[in-house]
């Protein structure tokens, strides 16, 4: 027997069937729910809370899979999954075979798209737009893009192409005034009339109710010239900038007031223009915790669990985001030239200390990558050191602007990759492992991934005096004070060395020790390390937290006389999970990567 109404839904057609009341008794439960989920998951809380009437009404109006919904980044779509025959499954959110924090069509036919990086779902929904006028099909496309993904380079030139694309899609911009942290630009600012837009339409509303009661003749010119007058002054140039490119512009809606979400939505899929439909919605909306908060609450890890505060550690360990960011703040110290730039991700990338230091000399440029890279060119043609931080899996963006406006050119422009390797519950779209195949093949590159904490410092410190331009990677998580002690490289026998780049001499370091293996901490990629001479004839190892097609063993054998056994992850896309279950999985674990240097070290003796 179902305690709950959430229990007694397994597809959007179970929504259809309620009533006014029992959907706001959904939207209780829903958000209860996912409360308790991600406190014992972790998860991205405040955005999903956002959207929960969203979701009722999109389910309540329209029939997916087959009209397709889209949402961007993804990552406020847990209501969507509980409502789309996942609310058991959402048990095992982010966990390891357990269900994605973002839309996976091999998840759920319910799931039109992939999704976790951000600007790319009103692209994909002209391409099912246009793949359903072309088979003259009627099936609604709805693409739901936050205020910050939109600003977002893909989605500004996705809306460059609507009105010669499609007849009719609906874009849902759904606006919390946040981005991860505050939002910020043009578009923001624009946005942030919103407020006022909902004013406007207040007084309409209660201009048009008295009018039908009072049955003034008067009202309704008055009405009219209300329109005239107060919506431009209100509304100023929001509207006419979608109605420019083609969009019929309807808002701001108030996104947690179910009725009229409704009412709005039912009025853009009548239509035969597409539409831009505004709402606007609070982040964290019914946690107090998280509208308070809603930065913080963005993304949070299980907090169920813990009961009491964690006891002080006696080293108290600083992670790599921190590393970089005080590292900075030093370097910025001494010298006037040094910036930084985020996309969007001030807090993640550890510049918030900068931020707060250096206000003039810190920039966010929203979640704009490419603009993030050729914007630092600009500066460092200028006479400034810039250093952009980025995610590694969303510095795939800006491949180009790397060759073309910086390489290219030889700027010295830092580039500064966070989350570089396996990333844990963020899955697929989010961990960092292709920044070395990417990049390696970029002439007049330095690529360095340090090995510790003091590494990272004297890589950064190296960049004040290089001219080239560099890529620094490191991962998510602990960073080491200092490199552990491994078995040294003898020189009289010929016997196989370990390169291990950068952090996973933390993976080797016990087994080298257990197997008596000289192991060689490399925090090197390009050039490559200067010891591959000494170690000429020499059988190697190489080990790194990136992909090994194309990344730095690879880069090794392309250059090495004798074998080289190249360990990384293989040529598949790695699943979310725990570091230890997904090394487990990549045959990265301990055991496996005995077997794998024992297996390799006797066929090098049959030969
Ligand atoms: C290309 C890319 N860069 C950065 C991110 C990291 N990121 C995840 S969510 C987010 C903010 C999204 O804000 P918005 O689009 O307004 O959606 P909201 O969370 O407010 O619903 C950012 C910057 C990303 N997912 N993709």
């Amino acid at each position: 027997m179902a305690s709950t109404l959430l229990e007694t839904i397994h597809t959007p057609a179970d929504v259809q069937r309620l009533n006014a009341s029992e959907l706001a008794q959904l939207a209780a439960e829903i958000r209860h729910r996912m409360i308790d989920v991600v406190s014992r998951s972790g998860g991205h809380l405040a955005s999903s809370l956002g959207t929960v009437e969203l979701t009722l009404a999109l389910c309540h109006l329209f029939n997916p899979p087959e009209d397709k919904i889209i949402w961007d980044v993804g990552h406020q779509s847990y209501a969507w999954k509980m409502l789309t025959g996942r609310n058991k499954a959402m048990e095992q959110l982010r966990q390891f075979n357990g269900v994605r924090g973002f839309t996976a069509p091999e998840e759920s036919p319910y799931d039109a798209a992939v999704s976790g990086h951000a600007g790319v779902a009103l692209s994909t929904a002209l391409g099912f737009a246009a793949a359903r006028d072309l088979a003259k099909g009627n099936e609604h496309i709805i693409a739901i893009v936050g205020d910050a993904a939109l600003t977002n380079g893909i989605s500004l030139e996705a809306l460059n192409a609507v009105r010669h694309t499609t007849e009719r899609l609906i874009l849902v911009i759904n606006d919390n005034g946040m981005s991860i942290s505050q939002n910020v630009g043009a578009f923001a600012r624009m946005f942030a009339r919103k407020i006022a837009g909902l004013r406007y339409n207040r007084i309409r509303t209660l201009a048009e109710a008295t009018g039908h009661r009072l049955r003034l003749r008067g009202l309704k010119s008055f009405y009219q010239a209300l329109k005239r007058v107060i919506k431009p002054l209100l509304l100023r140039n929001r509207s006419a900038i979608f109605e420019e490119l083609g969009l019929r512009y309807i808002g701001p809606i108030d996104g947690h007031d179910l009725p009229a979400l409704l009412e709005a939505l039912q009025s853009a899929a009548d239509g035969h223009v597409p539409v831009a439909l505004h709402i606007a919605t609070i982040k964290g909306k019914g946690y107090k915790p998280a509208e308070r908060n809603p930065s913080k609450w963005h993304g949070v890890s299980p907090w169920a669990k813990v009961a009491e505060p964690l006891p002080p550690s006696a080293s108290p360990r600083c992670s790599w985001s921190d590393a970089f960011g005080s590292a900075l703040c030093e370097l910025a110290q001494k010298d006037d030239r040094v910036v930084a730039i985020t996309a969007a991700m001030r807090d993640g990338t550890g510049l918030a200390p900068f931020f707060k230091a250096f206000p003039s000399r810190a920039f966010d440029v929203g979640i704009c990558e490419e603009h993030a890279l050729a914007f630092a060119a600009g500066l460092a043609a200028a006479g400034y050191r810039p250093y952009v931080a980025l995610y590694s899996t969303f510095a795939q963006r800006a491949v180009d602007c790397m060759m073309h406006d910086i390489c290219l050119p030889s700027l010295p422009v830092t580039l500064c990759l966070d989350r570089a390797g396996i990333v844990g519950a963020d899955g697929p779209t989010h961990h960092g492992l292709y920044d070395i195949a990417m990049f390696r093949a970029l002439p007049d590159l330095a690529f360095y991934a340090p090995a510790s904490r003091e590494g990272l410092l004297r890589l950064l410190q190296q960049t004040l005096t290089d001219t080239r331009p560099t890529v620094i990677r490191y991962p998510r998580g602990w960073a080491n004070e200092t490199l552990p002690d491994l078995p040294p490289v003898p020189a009289e026998t010929p016997s196989p060395v370990i390169l291990a780049l950068g952090d996973t001499v933390d993976w080797i370091a016990p087994l080298a020790n257990e197997l008596q293996l000289p192991c060689i901490a490399v925090e090197q990629i390009k050039p490559l390390p200067e010891c591959l001479c000494a170690l000429k004839h020499r059988p190697l190892i190489t080990l790194e937290n990136a992909a090994a097609q194309g990344g730095f063993g690879a880069a090794v054998a392309e250059v090495h006389d004798a074998p080289v056994l190249i360990l990384g992850w293989g040529d598949r896309f790695v699943p979310q999970g725990s570091a230890s279950e997904l090394r487990t999985w990549g045959r990265l674990d301990h055991d496996a990567l005995r077997e794998r240097i024992t297996a390799f070290i006797q066929g090098l003796s049959c030969k």
